[in-house]
């Protein structure tokens, strides 16, 4: 029987052979080497003294050339390169599945495995070592994972309006991100709002014609003129049940999960709700748009417009195409045909020019 132990002299070699031997089963799906190494791994711990060389290894049954050449490399350099890629890859593979949970980043992955934690079965037995956005993340995951149809979204866009509209019609809201950008599927639901109690001045912190919605609700106690804007429409929005958990909230930036009253839709879906003063709006709706490469290659340079066309069709370093399910990169000239109506309007219509 594979036990080593403290009266086995050559122990450590026995863990190595037996930590590869589990990477050629289970990862390689070798069961061939599989064996192997588990021979050579029994041999040794039945071998009554310290083994000092491959050479020496190699006299025994069951170990071959390539074992004792192993050897040779752990008694030289104390470790082997092959384990320690194998460990590397384990901790990549780790790392992407417990990414797969909202509020898990690469920093938090790490802590969980190095804490022995390396899948989301083991990940559900030790709920302690989660915060609230993690908890809520693992228990949402694969419906957070799962596309939203274009329909869908136009549904909760439809609620959302009407709800933030009866609770006070001064608010304004719009659905950005992907689904503004005409996307047929989206990650998840980017919803924008303002208020014209609330401006970049700090018009609002002066209390002065604060609105029904702006007084101080349950979420909204203690908070800042924005964070009781914000809580006011979450507090509506949960009333009916549509907002259904809270992944984290502040003054400006509520992060959560939403599912439609009735039966047609049933997943849980992310929703990220941003208040933005009422004077940014309309350059917030078109940042919140996106998509986050185009914002980035709005920023670059005076000559983005052109760079911006050039582009069109290949990845972010312009390597091959990308797919992207809302087509090519919209130039900086035709969001602003298409943007500048609607920021005229909003300017008239709010007594700005
Ligand atoms: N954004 C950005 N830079 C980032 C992240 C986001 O400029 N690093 C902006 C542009 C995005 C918008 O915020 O379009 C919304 O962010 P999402 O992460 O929700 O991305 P999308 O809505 O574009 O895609 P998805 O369908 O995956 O939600
Ligand atoms: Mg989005
Ligand atoms: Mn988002």
């Amino acid at each position: 029987k594979l036990q080593p132990s403290a009266s086995n002299p050559n122990q450590d070699y026995c863990e190595f052979l037996l930590e590869l031997a589990e990477f050629e089963k289970n990862v390689s799906r070798n069961i061939y080497k599989h064996n192997a190494y588990r021979k050579a791994a029994s041999v040794l711990s039945h071998h009554p003294e310290r083994i000092t060389s491959g050479e020496q290894a190699r006299q025994l049954a069951g170990v071959g050339r390539k074992i004792a050449d192993k050897i040779d490399e752990f008694l030289q350099t104390g470790h082997l390169r092959k384990l320690d890629k194998i460990r590397a890859s384990d901790v990549a593979v780790a790392t992407a599945e417990l990414s797969r949970v909202s509020g898990i980043g690469p920093a938090k992955a790490r802590q969980l495995i190095d804490g022995g934690v390396r899948t989301l079965e083991e990940l559900r037995a030790r709920p302690e070592l989660l915060n609230r956005h993690q908890t809520l993340g693992l228990r949402y995951v694969t419906e957070f994972e799962s596309r939203i149809p274009r329909q869908e979204v136009a549904a909760i866009e439809r609620h959302v309006l009407q709800r933030v509209a009866e609770l006070d019609g001064r608010y304004r809201a719009t659905v950005c991100g992907s689904y503004r950008r005409g996307a047929e599927s989206s990650g998840d639901v980017d919803l924008l709002i303002t208020h014209p109690d609330y401006t970049s001045d700090g018009g609002a912190e002066t209390g002065r014609g604060r609105s029904a919605a702006g007084s101080a609700t349950a979420r909204g106690r203690g908070r800042s003129a924005g964070g009781r804007l914000l809580g006011a429409v979450v507090d509506h929005l949960s009333q009916d049940g549509f907002v259904t958990d809270t992944l984290s909230q502040g003054d400006s930036k509520f992060m959560g999960v939403c599912r439609l009253p009735g039966d047609q839709y049933t997943t849980h879906r992310r929703l990220d709700i941003r208040l933005v003063p009422h004077d940014q709006y309309h350059c917030a709706v078109l940042y919140f748009t996106g998509s986050d490469e185009f914002n980035r290659k709005s920023r670059m340079s005076p000559a983005s417009v052109e760079r911006i066309s050039l582009s069109v069709g290949k990845g972010p370093h312009g390597r091959g195409p990308r797919t992207r399910p809302w087509g090519p990169l919209p130039t900086l000239r035709e969001i602003l045909s298409t943007e500048a109506g609607l920021i005229r309007d909003f300017l008239v219509e709010t007594g700005q020019v």
